[in-house]
């Protein structure tokens, strides 16, 4: 008389919901439209970007990021070395 049966019901993973978050970074140098896409070319290439906004009339940089991939770190530092300064 064995019993065999299993009672260890796989319990559903926590679903993370796409795990994107945005951050805005004040960066100074930009003086036209082609900074604003010369930005948003440097962090096309950071892993985990998602897509930027870059505004050269406000300074201010939106960064959509998937935060399981990318680093606020290697966004900062694809942004100062396309020739910008983070101010914030
Ligand atoms: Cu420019």
């Amino acid at each position: 008389m064995s019993s065999t049966a299993s009672a260890t019901a796989a319990a559903p993973l926590p679903r993370r919901p796409n795990a994107i978050n945005e951050l805005t970074l004040n960066v100074s140098g930009m003086s036209c439209a082609g900074c604003e896409e010369k930005i948003r070319l440097a962090l096309k290439d950071v892993p985990g970007v998602v897509s930027t906004t870059a505004s050269h009339e406000t300074g201010d940089v939106r960064v959509e990021l998937d935060v399981d991939q990318a680093s606020v770190d290697e966004v900062r530092r694809a942004i100062e070395q396309a020739g910008y300064e983070v101010r914030s």
